[in-house]
């Protein structure tokens, strides 16, 4: 007993989940820690874990002196488990899954893709935890064209095939990314719940599933953000963030300005967000958490001081070396943001 009190003691004033950036030395350490979710580690590899469905790592390499591990921690004990491949653990309200799968050869990412999501859909299914709330996709080679079609697009038509052959075409979408790792493999993890959040576009963006088919031949399916309110409180997920307005890339070739309209579809999405729910949060330099995605490792140092300045210097974020899903695109961001509870 005294040892949970002194434990309460120590975690945030937040309320369910608390996703945070931890230092790397600290990873074993929490992953001791029977109310962590999930570990999170970026390095030059894409690996789960056989012993402990909570620990990933996508092959992301860290940019910048910090070497950070995001951390989840629920405050219920977390049960563990798996479904074939398809690892998960939960503290009965958040189910986090992850599933890592192989492609055999050219031509074999749409049917990792497919396979990948029907996995998902059925276990989630079976679990009691049919919504999915965020998720988030990485492989190699996403820009890459193979047999005449970019590497994002076919995995684009795998992920639509699972969704439509589960008749789950017209579920609301989760939040989502799709980036590409510098490391074989295909890792898709997520956060569901048993019940559903509530999807958010951006107005300033045209849908992404009613993207004009030039971007992928079937649609990708995610929407700009999900607010879920969990038990214990409420959490938005933004999904992967980019300079893109209508449908369109703006400012091809300039990371800078990249930056800012990027910067200008967050702050959309958090003022949408406040029309729908009215939440503490009311700017984006407010978010709890911030994912950027670098193209190119040469632009960080630009891209650091123009981020601190268009956000906020307090805002924890982690910086990566990563493509992003359309070859015109130099840095994509993605963000999480839990409401403080009332005091
Ligand atoms: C965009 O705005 C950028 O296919 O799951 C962002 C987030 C993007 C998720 C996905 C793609 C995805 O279209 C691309």
């Amino acid at each position: 007993m005294s040892a949970q009190i002194q434990d309460l003691g120590f975690s945030r004033a937040v309320p369910g989940l608390d996703i945070f950036y931890a230092a790397e030395s600290s990873a074993d350490r929490w992953l001791s820690d029977d109310s962590v979710l999930a570990l999170i580690r970026f390095s030059t590899r894409t690996e789960v874990s056989a012993e402990d469905p909570r620990f990933i790592s996508i092959g992301l390499p860290p940019l910048g002196p910090q070497r950070y591990v995001e951390v989840w921690r629920t405050r219920l004990p977390v049960i563990r488990g798996h479904d074939g491949d398809l690892h998960y653990a939960t503290d009965g309200e958040i189910l986090f899954g992850s599933l890592l799968l192989e492609e055999h050869g050219n031509g074999a990412l749409e049917g990792a893709a497919r396979a990948g999501y029907s996995k998902i859909l059925k276990v989630t299914q079976d679990l009691g935890f049919d919504h999915l709330v965020r998720l988030w996709n990485y492989f190699p080679g996403i820009n890459l064209e193979i047999d005449a079609l970019e590497r994002y697009r076919t995995f684009c038509v795998g992920r639509y095939e699972a969704f439509a052959a589960s008749g789950h075409l017209r579920q609301r979408h989760a939040a989502a990314s799709a980036i590409g790792t510098h490391a074989p493999g295909l890792l898709l993890y997520f956060l569901a719940a048993s019940k559903p959040g509530m999807p958010i576009e951006n107005p300033r963006q045209v849908s992404a599933f009613r993207y004009p088919k030039v971007y992928a031949p079937r649609h990708p399916l995610f929407s700009r953000a999900m607010l879920k309110q969990w038990d214990a409180g409420t959490h938005l997920y933004i999904s992967g963030t980019a300079s893109v307005v209508g449908h369109r890339t703006c400012h091809v070739g300039d990371t800078l300005e990249q930056l800012r309209e990027t910067a200008r579809n967050l702050e959309a999405i958090v003022s949408r967000t406040h029309e729908l729910q009215p939440l503490a949060l009311k700017s984006a330099a407010q978010l709890s958490l911030a994912k950027v995605y670098v193209r190119r490792a040469e632009d960080l140092f630009r891209i650091q001081s123009e981020f601190d300045r268009l956000f906020s210097p307090a805002l924890p974020r982690t910086y990566l070396l990563a493509d992003i899903c359309r070859s015109d695109l130099l840095l994509e961001i993605d963000a999480f943001y839990c409401e403080p509870t009332a005091s």
